[in-house]
């Protein structure tokens, strides 16, 4: 159903710094039901597809690098009003900016490393979530 789902990842700092578990429970806790979930690395080339809407910005080549350099987790979350709401509990993009008690205020460290993605619109949480997940692997 269209706008029930975001998709998310859990970005190499975050892993690398043992936040997978308080992720994703600060996640549940926030109302998401996880439909789909895996642990993946991204090769340079997948990284750069993804981001590939960024691939003018100054920061392009720093966040190719930063997504493929260790093991993401990635997800496909379900409730009302997915996307929204998920921005809402993760926090702006800059942590020092991201409200008290968001999972970037939580975790990030930067604004390059700032622990988790979140999709910015219904139609893009569906291409990213296509990106990572064959329809086999989604509840
Ligand atoms: P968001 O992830 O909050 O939607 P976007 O779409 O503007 O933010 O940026 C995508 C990703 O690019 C961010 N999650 C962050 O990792 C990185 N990024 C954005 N702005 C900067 C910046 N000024 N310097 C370094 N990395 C950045």
């Amino acid at each position: 159903m269209a706008g029930n789902r975001t998709f998310t990842m859990i970005k190499p700092g975050a892993v690398k710094n043992g936040h997978i578990g308080a992720i994703l429970a600060h996640i549940n806790k926030g109302g998401f039901k996880i439909v789909a979930l895996k642990m993946t690395q991204l090769s340079k080339q997948k990284a750069g597809e993804f981001y590939a809407v960024h691939k003018e910005r100054p920061f392009y080549g720093e966040l190719v690098d930063f997504m493929s350099s260790g093991p993401i987790i990635a997800a496909i979350l379900e409730k009302d009003n997915a996307v929204e709401d998920f921005r809402t509990l993760i926090g702006a993009t800059n942590p020092s900016e991201a409200a008290e008690g968001t999972i970037r205020a939580l975790y990030a460290t930067s604004i390059g490393e700032n622990a988790v993605h979140g999709s910015d619109s219904d139609e893009n949480a569906a291409i990213e979530g296509n990106f990572h997940f064959a329809a086999t692997e989604m509840c």
